[in-house]
Formats: structure tokens, C-alpha cells, sequence
């Protein structure tokens, strides 16, 4: 059911009379919604579910190295939070970055790609699951360091208000990056200078196996804007309407007003920290909650009885996500290997000095 609870802000802020969502709004009624929207939004939930178990599965055959973080249970919050964005808007994220990556428009083949380290990899193949990263499709990244990606987001902010553009970033990050100094330091500088971005918390509750209980002094994340003037709202992050909702409302005012806002996505990981985290800190009366409210399975059954999807359409859309799957991942085996002669050929923008990191075969960059 959708939720949303809102802190004052403060600040600069114009009003634009915009529509805003109290925690005494309904959850959006389907009626009001046109039939294939709801079913685009069912299929790229499902997708994302079975791109994830598929990399969760590759994880353990070896194909895919390194630290891997899967979006499994935070589908909806992934889905609604793409679907409020402009094409042209840009999205930074976490490591938990896989149906990000998707949503904001790369190619399943191409993403599972640079989780197997190939070349045709969003990232050639040298960044991995940490590290999608696309100007194309405008997700400058995936960052493995908690809060990297806030002060390079807030950068970005800045960029576009110092051109005068009309986009707008968002910043996504889990629960735990709210007590990382890069959260008060870009919070801070982004209502200073009244810059367009909406930070997006996905409180799923527990940063590795701590809970925000133990870590943060002000648990309902939402609120913790307030010392920096910036206006937060929580949203039930297992809805993908409500989500897509109050994360257009807010996306919509930080282009309007050229504010930041803040937006706590209520959410749940079904699975551990990374792939390799049995999460032997959930009881089990977490986890049997947690599969009573499957944001996938309770979209399908709210689908149904609303009369939308059948079995005859339920069929059809989850045999094309396990083809498009099937497909992406006989991709990702079939791409090459990345040459290492191109280890640094990404990491600068123009050539620097190489000498002393130089492979047999490689021109000299001169300092
Ligand atoms: C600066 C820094 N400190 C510690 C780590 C190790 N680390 C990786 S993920 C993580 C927990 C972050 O949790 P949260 O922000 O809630 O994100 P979630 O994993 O839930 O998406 C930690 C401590 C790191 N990557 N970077």
C-alpha cells in the first residue's frame, strides 16, 4: 500500500503549487492508469528479478568475479524511481547498480556483459558489477565506495545549473550512506547552492548486517534533509506506483525550482549484503515478511485482480523476460575477453604519462 510521509524543508524554495503527497493519500488507483503502462512496469520488474537470480546463479559458476550486489526485492523502488526520470536526466547510484543500469535504458546483453568482464561490456569489461557506467544513456556509474558517487553527483547538479540546462540528477544510495561524511558535505553544498538533484535513500534497513536502529540517530531517514533545509518524503518503496509517483513529484520540483529534495524508498533485499553473504542475521520471521511482500509477486496479484493480466498474458510476458535473459547471458559468454593492452585506455580522458606501467607492445606517452 502506498505511504508516504513527508519532512519539512525549508530553505530557498519556490513553490510551484505542485502536487504533494501526504501520508494520507491512497495508493494510486489502477483505474486511473492506462493497462500496457502498468504491464511495461510489471515486465521491467520481472525482468530485473530474473537478470539478478541469472547473476546470482553465474556468480557461483564463475563467470562473474569480483564483488557482486544484486537489486533482488528492491525491484519496484528501482522501477518506479527510473520511470519518474527524463531521458536526459542523470543518474548516479551505489554498487547495487544491475537493474539501475537496465532502467535507465542500457541493454540487458550489455550489462550482463561487463558482469562477466567482456568487452562488449557497458564498461569494456573493466569496471564489473560495481561499475555500469554509460553517458549515452546518461547512468554516469556505479561507485563501490559508500557516498563516492554524492559529491560527483552534486558535481553534476552543478554543471547543469551552471549552463543553465532544465535536467535534473538523481543520486541513489542505501541507508548506510547517510552517516558517511560525503552525505552532510553534498547535502550541504547541493541546498547552498540550490542545486537540481534528488537524493534517493533505498532504506532496506540494514547497511552489510547493521541496522539503521544501530546506526544513525535519526532513524527515519526522510527527515535527516532538515539539518541541511532540504525537504525529504518516505515512500513505500515495495510499490512501484507510489514510488514512481512521489519520485516524479520530486524530480519534477528540482527541475522547476532548482532545489534539491530528498526521497527515503522503503524497501527490503531478499537475499545478503553482496552474493556471497548467507545473511545469518535476518530471523526468519524477516525473511517469511519479506516473502509475503515481494514487490513482484504482490504487482502481479494487484494486476490480476484488477482484471489486467491473466494467465494467458502472465505466460507470455515471462517467457520473452527468460528469453531476453537466455539471450543476455549467451551474449556476455560469447563476448570476448577484454585485451589487457586496453587496461588504462578508460581511466583517462586524453593519454597520460605511461612509462612506467607501459605493456611490451604500447606507445610511450612522455610526461
Ligand atoms: C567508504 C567505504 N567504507 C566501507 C565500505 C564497505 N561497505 C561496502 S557496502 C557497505 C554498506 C553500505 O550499506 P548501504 O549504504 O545501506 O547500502 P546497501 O548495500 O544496503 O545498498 C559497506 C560498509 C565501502 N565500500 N566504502
Amino acid at each position: 500500500m502506498a505511504d508516504t510521509a513527508k519532512a519539512k524543508g525549508g530553505g530557498t524554495a519556490r513553490s510551484t503549487g505542485g502536487r504533494r503527497r501526504t501520508r494520507k493519500d491512497a495508493a494510486p488507483d489502477l483505474t486511473s492508469e492506462r493497462p500496457e503502462t502498468l504491464l511495461d512496469y510489471y515486465r521491467q520488474m520481472l525482468l530485473i528479478r530474473r537478470f539478478e537470480e541469472r547473476t546470482g546463479q553465474a556468480y557461483t559458476q564463475a563467470r562473474i568475479g569480483g564483488y557482486c550486489h544484486l537489486n533482488l526485492g528492491e525491484e519496484a523502488t528501482v522501477v518506479g524511481l527510473m520511470t519518474a526520470l527524463r531521458e536526459d536526466d542523470y543518474l548516479f547510484t551505489n554498487y547495487r547498480d544491475h537493474g539501475y543500469a537496465i532502467g535507465k535504458g542500457m541493454s540487458p546483453r550489455t550489462v550482463m556483459a561487463e558482469l562477466y568482464g567482456r568487452s562488449d561490456g557497458v564498461s569494456k569489461g573493466w569496471g564489473g558489477s560495481m561499475h555500469m557506467y554509460d553517458t549515452e544513456t546518461r547512468m554516469l556509474g556505479g561507485y563501490g565506495i559508500v557516498g563516492g558517487q554524492l559529491p560527483l553527483a552534486t558535481g553534476a547538479a552543478l554543471a547543469i545549473s551552471y549552463r543553465g540546462g532544465d535536467e535534473v540528477v538523481m543520486c541513489q544510495m542505501g541507508d548506510g550512506t547517510t552517516n558517511i561524511g560525503a552525505w552532510h558535505e553534498s547535502l550541504n553544498i547541493a541546498s547552498l547552492w540550490n542545486l537540481p538533484i534528488v537524493f534517493v535513500v533505498v532504506n532496506n534497513f540494514t547497511g552489510m548486517g547493521t541496522t539503521v536502529e544501530k546506526s544513525s540517530a535519526e532513524p527515519e531517514l526522510y527527515k535527516r534533509g532538515s539539518a541541511f533545509r532540504i525537504e525529504g518524503v518516505r515512500v513505500d518503496g515495495r510499490d512501484v506506483l507510489a514510488v514512481r509517483d512521489a519520485a516524479a513529484d520530486l524530480v519534477e520540483r528540482a527541475r522547476s525550482e532548482q532545489r534539491p529534495y530528498l526521497l527515503e524508498a522503503t524497501s527490503y533485499r531478499m537475499k545478503g549484503h553482496s552474493v556471497v553473504d548467507p545473511a545469518k542475521y535476518r530471523t526468519e520471521e524477516q525473511a517469511a515478511e519479506a516473502r509475503a511482500n515481494d514487490p513482484v509477486a504482490s504487482f502481479e496479484a494487484r494486476l490480476e485482480e484488477a482484471g489486467i493480466l491473466d494467465e494467458e498474458k502472465k505466460k507470455e510476458i515471462a517467457e520473452a523476460v527468460r528469453d531476453e535473459v537466455a539471450d543476455a547471458a549467451d551474449f556476455a559468454e560469447n563476448s570476448p575477453h577484454p585485451e589487457v593492452s586496453t587496461l588504462f585506455d578508460y581511466t583517462y580522458a586524453t593519454p597520460v604519462a605511461n612509462e612506467s606501467r607501459r605493456m611490451p607492445a604500447d606507445p610511450v606517452f612522455a610526461e
